[in-house]
């Protein structure tokens, strides 16, 4: 039943909309955030991913960053970043929403995708704004910055930040246009990011979630596939 439901729409999407979160990079070796090996275990996000963070101790959340960026280097995308990419190949009307700041989908050749919290390899001078690319992986060479000698910050959305307004509409005006939203691996815990997919429920978009647990967002989707991006993405194409 299932599969024939989500072929049908596959077939006949006009507008597919993908959100993705940490659990789409678990397979290349990156920690989620909430999984048993969690970014957050070791950390609170509140320590770290916090501008009053960056405020009091900006050598710790930058050994922290760095320490994030040591293991993306050795990442590569997996086989649901691929299936993502060849997604996006497939439909003219198409747009990859990530919550993710590893930039694999850019890797993997995703254009049409919007880094909701940013990049990590991206430095904003919180001076005079200037954003910078950045592969830097010792936090004591981050520098300052070329345009203004500012101290520089990484280009990410912190908790108690706003996202970027124009980010923010695009990701709002796709979830309320789309007729196929794909959610993958993301624990529908994070605002505003979460309530994509309501929005796009309750546009009448058909919800498929992929996970490897039920989430708040299997709760009100069409379809919930449970089982690894890696495997299942593939398996729609
Ligand atoms: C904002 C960048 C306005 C930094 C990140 C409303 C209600 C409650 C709270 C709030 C609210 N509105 C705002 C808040 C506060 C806060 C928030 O949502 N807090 C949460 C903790 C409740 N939101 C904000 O502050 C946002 N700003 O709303 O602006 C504002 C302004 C001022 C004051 C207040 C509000 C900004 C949020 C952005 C934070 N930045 N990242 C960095 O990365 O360092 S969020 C961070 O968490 C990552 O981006 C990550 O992607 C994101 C969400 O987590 P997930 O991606 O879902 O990852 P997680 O580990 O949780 O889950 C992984 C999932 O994958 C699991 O379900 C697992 O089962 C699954 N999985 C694992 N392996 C696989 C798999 N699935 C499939 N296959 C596998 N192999």
């Amino acid at each position: 039943m299932d599969v024939t439901k989500i072929k049908y729409r596959l077939k006949n999407a006009r507008y597919i909309v993908v959100l993705t979160g940490a659990g789409i990079s678990a397979e290349s070796g990156i920690p989620t955030f909430r999984g048993e090996d969690g970014l957050w275990k070791h950390y609170r996000a509140e320590e770290l991913a916090t501008p009053e963070a960056f405020e009091k101790n900006p050598e710790l959340v930058w050994e922290w960053y760095c320490w994030r960026r040591a293991i993306i280097s050795k990442a590569s995308p997996n086989s649901g970043h691929i299936a993502i990419a060849e997604l996006e190949n497939r439909y003219n009307n198409f747009l990859l929403i990530t919550q993710n700041v590893d930039g694999l989908h850019r890797i993997a050749g995703n254009k049409r995708l919007v880094e909701i919290h940013g990049n990590i390899w991206e430095t904003r001078c919180v001076k005079c704004g200037a954003v910078e690319q950045n592969y830097e992986l010792n936090f004591k060479n981050i520098g300052t910055c070329n345009s203004c000698g500012g101290q520089k910050r990484p280009n990410v959305v912190w908790f108690g930040e706003s996202i970027p307004h124009a980010n923010l509409e695009m990701a709002y005006s796709a979830a309320g246009s789309c007729d196929l939203m794909i959610v993958a691996g993301t624990s529908g815990i994070v605002q505003p990011a979460a309530s994509l997919p309501f929005i796009a429920k309750q546009s009448g978009a058909f919800i498929i979630d992929i996970n490897i647990e039920p989430t708040p967002i299997s709760a009100i989707a069409d379809v919930f596939l449970k089982g690894k991006c890696g495997e299942i993405l593939p398996g729609l194409l």
